[in-house]
Protein backbone atom coordinates (compact mmCIF):
# COMPACT_ATOMS: atom_id res chain seq x y z
CA UNK A 1 0.00 0.00 0.00
CA UNK A 2 1.21 3.39 -0.90
CA UNK A 3 2.58 5.42 2.01
CA UNK A 4 0.23 8.15 1.64
CA UNK A 5 -0.28 10.92 3.79
CA UNK A 6 -3.39 10.94 5.87
CA UNK A 7 -4.00 14.76 7.57
CA UNK A 8 -6.13 15.55 4.86
CA UNK A 9 -6.08 13.16 2.25
CA UNK A 10 -8.72 10.41 2.32
CA UNK A 11 -9.05 6.78 1.17
CA UNK A 12 -12.72 6.87 -0.51
CA UNK A 13 -14.04 3.13 -1.06
CA UNK A 14 -16.87 2.38 -3.00
CA UNK A 15 -19.06 -0.19 -2.28
CA UNK A 16 -23.28 -0.94 -2.78
CA UNK A 17 -25.00 0.59 -0.11
CA UNK A 18 -25.07 -0.84 3.15
CA UNK A 19 -28.53 -1.27 4.74
CA UNK A 20 -27.22 -2.14 7.72
CA UNK A 21 -27.78 -5.21 10.28
CA UNK A 22 -31.31 -6.51 10.37
CA UNK A 23 -33.72 -5.22 12.82
CA UNK A 24 -36.97 -6.34 14.49
CA UNK A 25 -39.98 -4.35 13.71
CA UNK A 26 -40.91 -1.87 16.23
CA UNK A 27 -43.86 -0.04 16.62
CA UNK A 28 -44.87 2.13 13.74
CA UNK A 29 -41.76 3.06 12.27
CA UNK A 30 -40.51 1.50 9.41
CA UNK A 31 -36.48 1.30 8.64
CA UNK A 32 -35.76 3.39 5.72
CA UNK A 33 -33.90 1.27 2.47
CA UNK A 34 -33.38 4.39 0.46
CA UNK A 35 -29.73 5.56 0.78
CA UNK A 36 -27.22 7.60 -1.48
CA UNK A 37 -23.52 8.80 -1.62
CA UNK A 38 -22.01 11.91 -1.45
CA UNK A 39 -18.47 12.56 -2.83
CA UNK A 40 -17.55 15.12 -0.39
CA UNK A 41 -19.15 13.83 2.61
CA UNK A 42 -16.72 10.76 1.76
CA UNK A 43 -14.00 13.35 2.27
CA UNK A 44 -14.74 13.97 6.42
CA UNK A 45 -16.52 10.38 6.92
CA UNK A 46 -18.48 7.60 5.30
CA UNK A 47 -19.71 8.91 1.75
CA UNK A 48 -22.93 6.79 2.25
CA UNK A 49 -25.95 9.17 3.51
CA UNK A 50 -29.43 7.11 4.87
CA UNK A 51 -31.20 5.05 5.31
CA UNK A 52 -32.49 7.04 8.44
CA UNK A 53 -34.41 5.98 11.17
CA UNK A 54 -36.49 8.69 12.83
CA UNK A 55 -38.79 6.94 15.19
CA UNK A 56 -41.59 8.29 17.54
CA UNK A 57 -38.92 10.26 20.33
CA UNK A 58 -36.57 11.70 17.32
CA UNK A 59 -40.05 12.99 15.63
CA UNK A 60 -40.90 14.36 19.07
CA UNK A 61 -37.30 15.41 19.43
CA UNK A 62 -37.65 17.60 16.02
CA UNK A 63 -40.98 18.98 16.96
CA UNK A 64 -40.47 20.11 20.43
CA UNK A 65 -36.89 21.41 19.27
CA UNK A 66 -38.06 23.55 16.46
CA UNK A 67 -41.26 24.79 18.87
CA UNK A 68 -38.45 26.16 21.40
CA UNK A 69 -36.26 27.40 18.36
CA UNK A 70 -39.59 29.28 16.46
CA UNK A 71 -40.47 31.11 20.48
CA UNK A 72 -37.04 31.95 21.12
CA UNK A 73 -36.82 33.55 17.11
CA UNK A 74 -39.62 35.20 17.36
CA UNK A 75 -39.60 36.80 20.60
CA UNK A 76 -36.04 37.87 19.23
CA UNK A 77 -37.17 39.27 16.24
CA UNK A 78 -40.05 40.71 17.81
CA UNK A 79 -37.53 42.97 20.01
CA UNK A 80 -36.59 44.50 17.30
CA UNK A 81 -39.95 45.82 16.16
CA UNK A 82 -40.10 42.84 13.43
CA UNK A 83 -37.51 44.69 11.56
CA UNK A 84 -35.50 41.92 9.00
CA UNK A 85 -32.87 43.82 8.87
CA UNK A 86 -32.59 44.46 12.19
CA UNK A 87 -32.94 41.13 13.24
CA UNK A 88 -29.90 39.42 11.25
CA UNK A 89 -27.73 42.73 11.90
CA UNK A 90 -28.61 42.72 15.59
CA UNK A 91 -29.08 38.38 15.88
CA UNK A 92 -26.22 37.80 18.12
CA UNK A 93 -26.83 40.62 20.28
CA UNK A 94 -30.76 39.54 20.77
CA UNK A 95 -32.26 37.68 23.72
CA UNK A 96 -35.03 36.40 25.11
CA UNK A 97 -34.48 36.45 28.93
CA UNK A 98 -35.68 34.60 31.98
CA UNK A 99 -38.27 35.88 34.16
CA UNK A 100 -37.71 39.07 36.89
CA UNK A 101 -36.62 37.94 40.05
CA UNK A 102 -39.70 38.95 42.04
CA UNK A 103 -41.47 36.47 40.26
CA UNK A 104 -39.78 33.50 41.92
CA UNK A 105 -40.83 30.49 40.89
CA UNK A 106 -44.65 31.50 39.62
CA UNK A 107 -45.46 31.81 36.24
CA UNK A 108 -45.01 35.06 35.17
CA UNK A 109 -47.18 37.05 31.91
CA UNK A 110 -45.75 36.01 28.55
CA UNK A 111 -44.02 38.63 27.93
CA UNK A 112 -42.04 39.00 31.08
CA UNK A 113 -40.66 35.49 30.92
CA UNK A 114 -43.62 33.32 30.29
CA UNK A 115 -41.95 32.74 26.73
CA UNK A 116 -38.95 31.66 28.08
CA UNK A 117 -40.31 29.18 30.63
CA UNK A 118 -41.96 27.83 27.62
CA UNK A 119 -38.74 27.75 25.36
CA UNK A 120 -37.37 26.58 27.82
CA UNK A 121 -39.71 23.80 28.41
CA UNK A 122 -39.36 22.24 24.71
CA UNK A 123 -35.92 22.67 24.69
CA UNK A 124 -35.62 20.53 27.81
CA UNK A 125 -38.31 17.86 26.88
CA UNK A 126 -36.41 18.00 22.67
CA UNK A 127 -32.76 17.09 24.69
CA UNK A 128 -34.51 14.74 26.85
CA UNK A 129 -36.13 12.87 23.87
CA UNK A 130 -33.07 12.75 22.34
CA UNK A 131 -31.45 10.87 24.49
CA UNK A 132 -34.20 8.42 25.06
CA UNK A 133 -33.23 8.23 21.51
CA UNK A 134 -29.67 7.50 21.71
CA UNK A 135 -30.42 5.04 24.69
CA UNK A 136 -33.05 3.09 22.33
CA UNK A 137 -31.41 2.75 18.93
CA UNK A 138 -28.40 1.53 21.25
CA UNK A 139 -30.19 -0.83 22.58
CA UNK A 140 -31.56 -1.88 19.34
CA UNK A 141 -28.47 -2.24 17.72
CA UNK A 142 -27.33 -4.39 20.61
CA UNK A 143 -24.58 -1.89 21.69
CA UNK A 144 -23.64 -0.70 25.07
CA UNK A 145 -25.15 2.56 26.29
CA UNK A 146 -21.75 4.11 26.62
CA UNK A 147 -23.13 7.34 24.61
CA UNK A 148 -26.41 7.58 25.94
CA UNK A 149 -24.83 8.30 29.65
CA UNK A 150 -21.97 10.24 27.85
CA UNK A 151 -24.84 12.47 26.59
CA UNK A 152 -26.77 12.39 30.31
CA UNK A 153 -23.90 14.21 31.92
CA UNK A 154 -23.70 17.47 29.11
CA UNK A 155 -27.60 17.18 30.11
CA UNK A 156 -26.79 17.00 33.88
CA UNK A 157 -25.11 20.19 33.34
CA UNK A 158 -27.22 21.76 31.34
CA UNK A 159 -30.51 20.74 33.80
CA UNK A 160 -28.17 22.07 36.76
CA UNK A 161 -27.65 25.51 34.91
CA UNK A 162 -31.77 26.10 34.07
CA UNK A 163 -33.43 23.99 36.22
CA UNK A 164 -32.04 22.50 39.15
CA UNK A 165 -30.33 25.70 40.72
CA UNK A 166 -32.86 28.20 39.50
CA UNK A 167 -35.03 25.90 41.84
CA UNK A 168 -32.91 25.79 45.12
CA UNK A 169 -32.44 29.26 44.65
CA UNK A 170 -36.06 30.08 44.17
CA UNK A 171 -36.38 31.83 40.57
CA UNK A 172 -36.29 31.48 37.03
CA UNK A 173 -34.33 34.44 37.48
CA UNK A 174 -31.48 32.31 38.12
CA UNK A 175 -31.34 30.86 34.74
CA UNK A 176 -29.30 31.35 32.04
CA UNK A 177 -31.03 33.33 28.58
CA UNK A 178 -30.82 32.41 25.40
CA UNK A 179 -28.93 34.24 23.01
CA UNK A 180 -25.68 33.85 21.34
CA UNK A 181 -23.94 36.91 23.15
CA UNK A 182 -25.93 37.36 26.00
CA UNK A 183 -25.33 33.74 27.48
CA UNK A 184 -21.53 34.82 27.17
CA UNK A 185 -22.63 37.82 29.37
CA UNK A 186 -24.92 35.63 31.70
CA UNK A 187 -21.70 33.58 32.42
CA UNK A 188 -19.33 36.57 33.06
CA UNK A 189 -22.08 37.76 35.62
CA UNK A 190 -22.37 34.62 37.26
CA UNK A 191 -18.79 34.71 37.96
CA UNK A 192 -18.44 38.00 39.30
CA UNK A 193 -21.71 37.85 41.56
CA UNK A 194 -20.18 34.79 43.10
CA UNK A 195 -16.29 35.67 43.38
CA UNK A 196 -14.42 34.47 40.44
CA UNK A 197 -15.44 30.78 39.41
CA UNK A 198 -11.79 30.19 39.03
CA UNK A 199 -11.58 29.89 43.16
CA UNK A 200 -14.65 26.94 42.74
CA UNK A 201 -12.43 23.86 43.10
CA UNK A 202 -15.05 21.92 40.61
CA UNK A 203 -14.60 24.59 37.83
CA UNK A 204 -11.28 23.61 37.93
CA UNK A 205 -11.88 20.16 37.26
CA UNK A 206 -13.94 20.84 34.87
CA UNK A 207 -11.25 22.28 33.26
CA UNK A 208 -8.76 19.65 34.00
CA UNK A 209 -10.84 17.43 31.85
CA UNK A 210 -11.63 19.65 29.33
CA UNK A 211 -7.90 20.48 29.06
CA UNK A 212 -7.32 16.62 29.14
CA UNK A 213 -9.79 15.76 26.47
CA UNK A 214 -8.55 18.24 24.27
CA UNK A 215 -4.87 16.41 25.18
CA UNK A 216 -6.08 12.92 24.81
CA UNK A 217 -8.31 13.65 21.54
CA UNK A 218 -5.00 14.69 19.93
CA UNK A 219 -2.77 11.87 21.42
CA UNK A 220 -5.28 9.22 19.93
CA UNK A 221 -5.82 10.45 17.02
CA UNK A 222 -2.50 11.68 16.41
CA UNK A 223 -1.49 8.00 17.00
CA UNK A 224 -3.77 6.47 15.22
CA UNK A 225 -3.05 8.40 11.71
CA UNK A 226 0.50 7.68 12.24
CA UNK A 227 0.13 3.91 12.74
CA UNK A 228 -2.71 4.22 9.50
CA UNK A 229 -0.18 3.27 6.71
CA UNK A 230 0.33 -0.26 8.81
CA UNK A 231 -3.97 -0.20 9.29
CA UNK A 232 -4.08 1.37 12.60
CA UNK A 233 -7.40 2.60 12.09
CA UNK A 234 -8.92 -0.79 11.77
CA UNK A 235 -8.65 -1.25 15.42
CA UNK A 236 -10.87 -3.91 16.07
CA UNK A 237 -8.51 -5.90 13.87
CA UNK A 238 -5.87 -4.83 15.93
CA UNK A 239 -7.06 -6.71 19.08
CA UNK A 240 -7.04 -9.80 17.86
CA UNK A 241 -4.35 -9.79 15.48
CA UNK A 242 -1.20 -7.83 16.97
CA UNK A 243 0.68 -6.79 14.09
CA UNK A 244 2.26 -3.55 13.83
CA UNK A 245 0.36 -1.08 13.75
CA UNK A 246 -0.76 -1.34 17.33
CA UNK A 247 2.70 -2.76 18.47
CA UNK A 248 4.03 0.23 17.32
CA UNK A 249 1.88 2.56 18.63
CA UNK A 250 2.10 1.31 22.02
CA UNK A 251 5.64 0.98 21.85
CA UNK A 252 6.03 4.90 20.53
CA UNK A 253 4.58 5.91 23.86
CA UNK A 254 6.18 3.53 25.75
CA UNK A 255 9.43 4.79 25.20
CA UNK A 256 7.79 8.41 25.01
CA UNK A 257 6.51 8.61 28.68
CA UNK A 258 7.09 4.97 30.07
CA UNK A 259 3.60 4.05 29.63
CA UNK A 260 0.89 2.83 27.26
CA UNK A 261 -2.88 3.04 27.11
CA UNK A 262 -4.01 -0.14 24.88
CA UNK A 263 -6.38 -0.09 22.07
CA UNK A 264 -9.39 -0.36 24.30
CA UNK A 265 -8.58 1.83 27.33
CA UNK A 266 -7.70 4.46 25.46
CA UNK A 267 -11.50 4.96 24.53
CA UNK A 268 -11.79 4.33 27.97
CA UNK A 269 -9.69 7.21 29.46
CA UNK A 270 -11.62 9.36 26.71
CA UNK A 271 -14.43 8.85 27.79
CA UNK A 272 -14.06 9.61 31.51
CA UNK A 273 -12.66 12.51 30.63
CA UNK A 274 -15.45 13.82 28.52
CA UNK A 275 -18.22 12.52 30.92
CA UNK A 276 -16.09 14.26 33.99
CA UNK A 277 -15.91 17.92 32.04
CA UNK A 278 -19.87 18.84 32.46
CA UNK A 279 -20.15 15.85 35.52
CA UNK A 280 -17.50 18.41 37.68
CA UNK A 281 -19.13 21.72 36.18
CA UNK A 282 -22.71 20.97 37.08
CA UNK A 283 -21.18 20.23 40.69
CA UNK A 284 -19.48 23.44 40.86
CA UNK A 285 -22.56 25.40 39.21
CA UNK A 286 -24.80 23.60 41.98
CA UNK A 287 -22.81 24.83 44.88
CA UNK A 288 -22.36 28.28 43.57
CA UNK A 289 -25.01 30.58 45.56
CA UNK A 290 -26.45 27.81 47.24
CA UNK A 291 -23.80 26.66 49.35
CA UNK A 292 -20.95 28.82 48.84
CA UNK A 293 -21.36 32.71 47.66
CA UNK A 294 -18.12 33.97 47.09
CA UNK A 295 -15.48 31.44 46.08
CA UNK A 296 -12.70 34.14 46.22
CA UNK A 297 -13.41 34.19 50.09
CA UNK A 298 -14.13 30.75 50.32
CA UNK A 299 -10.60 30.34 48.83
CA UNK A 300 -8.99 32.60 51.30
CA UNK A 301 -10.76 30.54 54.38
CA UNK A 302 -9.25 27.34 52.81
CA UNK A 303 -5.74 29.17 52.20
CA UNK A 304 -5.76 28.44 48.36
CA UNK A 305 -5.86 32.27 47.80
CA UNK A 306 -4.07 35.11 49.98
CA UNK A 307 -6.37 37.51 51.69
CA UNK A 308 -5.79 41.42 50.19
CA UNK A 309 -3.01 43.18 52.13
CA UNK A 310 -3.95 45.00 55.17
CA UNK A 311 -3.60 48.28 53.97
CA UNK A 312 -6.92 48.08 52.12
CA UNK A 313 -10.03 47.70 53.62
CA UNK A 314 -10.98 44.01 54.64
CA UNK A 315 -13.02 42.62 51.62
CA UNK A 316 -16.72 41.63 52.56
CA UNK A 317 -18.55 40.29 50.36
CA UNK A 318 -20.84 42.63 48.29
CA UNK A 319 -23.67 40.60 48.61
CA UNK A 320 -23.93 41.19 52.14
CA UNK A 321 -24.16 45.04 51.64
CA UNK A 322 -27.25 47.28 51.22
CA UNK A 323 -26.01 49.30 48.10
CA UNK A 324 -28.20 51.56 46.01
CA UNK A 325 -29.62 48.28 44.04
CA UNK A 326 -31.17 46.65 47.36
C1 LIG B 1 -19.01 22.04 18.05
C2 LIG B 1 -21.18 20.67 18.27
C3 LIG B 1 -22.19 21.56 17.46
C4 LIG B 1 -23.04 22.43 18.34
C5 LIG B 1 -23.20 23.76 18.19
C6 LIG B 1 -24.10 24.56 19.11
C7 LIG B 1 -27.27 26.38 19.15
C8 LIG B 1 -27.75 27.59 19.91
C9 LIG B 1 -29.68 29.09 19.67
C10 LIG B 1 -29.49 31.47 19.07
C11 LIG B 1 -19.21 22.56 20.98
C12 LIG B 1 -25.40 24.93 18.40
C13 LIG B 1 -25.99 26.13 19.09
C14 LIG B 1 -28.29 25.51 18.52
C15 LIG B 1 -28.42 28.60 19.01
C16 LIG B 1 -30.10 30.33 19.79
C17 LIG B 1 -31.23 30.65 20.69
C18 LIG B 1 -20.17 21.71 20.21
C19 LIG B 1 -20.11 21.49 18.91
C20 LIG B 1 -22.45 24.54 17.11
N1 LIG B 1 -24.07 27.13 25.10
N2 LIG B 1 -20.62 29.25 25.46
C21 LIG B 1 -21.15 28.77 22.38
C22 LIG B 1 -24.65 26.68 23.94
C23 LIG B 1 -23.38 27.62 28.11
C24 LIG B 1 -19.90 29.70 26.58
C25 LIG B 1 -21.37 28.47 20.93
C26 LIG B 1 -25.74 25.80 24.25
C27 LIG B 1 -23.29 27.98 29.53
C28 LIG B 1 -18.71 30.37 26.13
C29 LIG B 1 -22.85 28.17 20.86
C30 LIG B 1 -25.79 25.72 25.66
C31 LIG B 1 -21.91 28.54 29.64
C32 LIG B 1 -18.74 30.26 24.73
C33 LIG B 1 -23.14 27.79 22.30
C34 LIG B 1 -24.72 26.56 26.19
C35 LIG B 1 -21.51 28.79 28.25
C36 LIG B 1 -19.90 29.58 24.37
C37 LIG B 1 -20.48 27.36 20.39
C38 LIG B 1 -26.72 24.92 26.51
C39 LIG B 1 -20.91 27.77 30.45
C40 LIG B 1 -18.06 30.60 23.52
C41 LIG B 1 -20.70 26.03 21.14
C42 LIG B 1 -27.93 24.34 25.95
C43 LIG B 1 -20.70 26.39 29.96
C44 LIG B 1 -18.83 30.01 22.32
C45 LIG B 1 -20.58 33.08 21.04
C46 LIG B 1 -19.86 24.87 20.67
C47 LIG B 1 -19.20 31.15 21.40
C48 LIG B 1 -20.04 29.38 22.96
C49 LIG B 1 -24.26 27.05 22.64
C50 LIG B 1 -24.44 26.84 27.55
C51 LIG B 1 -20.34 29.49 27.91
C52 LIG B 1 -23.74 29.28 20.45
C53 LIG B 1 -26.62 25.18 23.19
C54 LIG B 1 -24.40 28.76 30.06
C55 LIG B 1 -17.73 31.02 27.05
N3 LIG B 1 -22.19 28.26 23.15
N4 LIG B 1 -22.40 28.18 27.38
O1 LIG B 1 -19.19 24.89 19.69
O2 LIG B 1 -18.68 31.32 20.35
O3 LIG B 1 -19.92 23.74 21.44
O4 LIG B 1 -20.18 31.98 21.85
O5 LIG B 1 -26.52 24.72 27.67
O6 LIG B 1 -17.02 31.27 23.39
MG1 LIG B 1 -22.40 28.33 25.26
C1 LIG C 1 -23.12 23.67 28.14
C2 LIG C 1 -23.65 21.15 28.45
C3 LIG C 1 -25.08 21.39 27.99
C4 LIG C 1 -25.26 21.21 26.55
C5 LIG C 1 -26.13 20.35 25.99
C6 LIG C 1 -26.22 20.37 24.49
C7 LIG C 1 -28.24 21.94 21.80
C8 LIG C 1 -27.93 22.21 20.35
C9 LIG C 1 -28.71 21.57 18.09
C10 LIG C 1 -26.56 21.19 16.86
C11 LIG C 1 -20.27 22.83 27.63
C12 LIG C 1 -27.57 20.87 23.99
C13 LIG C 1 -27.46 21.13 22.53
C14 LIG C 1 -29.44 22.61 22.35
C15 LIG C 1 -28.33 21.09 19.46
C16 LIG C 1 -28.01 21.43 16.94
C17 LIG C 1 -28.74 21.58 15.65
C18 LIG C 1 -21.36 21.89 27.94
C19 LIG C 1 -22.66 22.24 28.14
C20 LIG C 1 -27.01 19.42 26.73
N1 LIG C 1 -13.71 28.71 32.13
N2 LIG C 1 -17.51 28.89 33.45
C21 LIG C 1 -17.05 25.97 32.42
C22 LIG C 1 -13.12 27.70 31.43
C23 LIG C 1 -14.27 31.45 33.37
C24 LIG C 1 -18.28 29.96 33.91
C25 LIG C 1 -16.86 24.63 31.84
C26 LIG C 1 -11.80 28.08 31.04
C27 LIG C 1 -14.42 32.77 33.99
C28 LIG C 1 -19.63 29.50 34.19
C29 LIG C 1 -15.44 24.64 31.35
C30 LIG C 1 -11.59 29.37 31.54
C31 LIG C 1 -15.87 32.97 34.02
C32 LIG C 1 -19.61 28.14 33.86
C33 LIG C 1 -14.98 26.02 31.59
C34 LIG C 1 -12.81 29.76 32.21
C35 LIG C 1 -16.40 31.59 33.87
C36 LIG C 1 -18.33 27.81 33.40
C37 LIG C 1 -17.90 24.22 30.84
C38 LIG C 1 -10.40 30.24 31.43
C39 LIG C 1 -16.42 33.93 33.05
C40 LIG C 1 -20.41 26.95 33.75
C41 LIG C 1 -17.74 22.76 30.42
C42 LIG C 1 -9.14 29.78 30.82
C43 LIG C 1 -15.82 35.30 33.07
C44 LIG C 1 -19.51 25.79 33.32
C45 LIG C 1 -18.43 24.81 36.73
C46 LIG C 1 -18.58 22.34 29.27
C47 LIG C 1 -19.27 24.90 34.49
C48 LIG C 1 -18.20 26.48 32.98
C49 LIG C 1 -13.72 26.47 31.17
C50 LIG C 1 -13.05 30.97 32.86
C51 LIG C 1 -17.74 31.26 34.08
C52 LIG C 1 -14.50 23.58 31.81
C53 LIG C 1 -10.90 27.17 30.28
C54 LIG C 1 -13.69 32.95 35.24
C55 LIG C 1 -20.74 30.33 34.73
N3 LIG C 1 -15.93 26.76 32.23
N4 LIG C 1 -15.42 30.74 33.40
O1 LIG C 1 -18.45 21.24 28.78
O2 LIG C 1 -19.56 23.75 34.51
O3 LIG C 1 -19.54 23.18 28.76
O4 LIG C 1 -18.70 25.52 35.57
O5 LIG C 1 -10.42 31.38 31.84
O6 LIG C 1 -21.61 26.84 33.99
MG1 LIG C 1 -15.58 28.71 32.92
Amino acid sequence: MADYQNLFTRVQVEAPHYPGIPHEPQGLWKRGTKASASYWLGKIGDAQIGPFYLGATGLASIVFGLLAFEIIGLNMWASVGWDPVQFVRQLFWLALEPPAPQYGLSLPPLKDGGWYLMAGFFLTASILLWWVRTYRLARKHKMGTHVAWAFASAIWLFLVLGLFRPLLMGSWSESVPFGIFPHLDWTAAFSLRYGNLLYNPFHALSIVFLYGSVLLFAMHAGTIMAVSKYGGEREIEQTIDRGTAAERAALFWRWTMGFNATMESVHRWAWWFAVLCTLTGGIGILLTGTVVDNWYLWAVKHGVAPAYPYSFDPVVDPATLTGAGQ
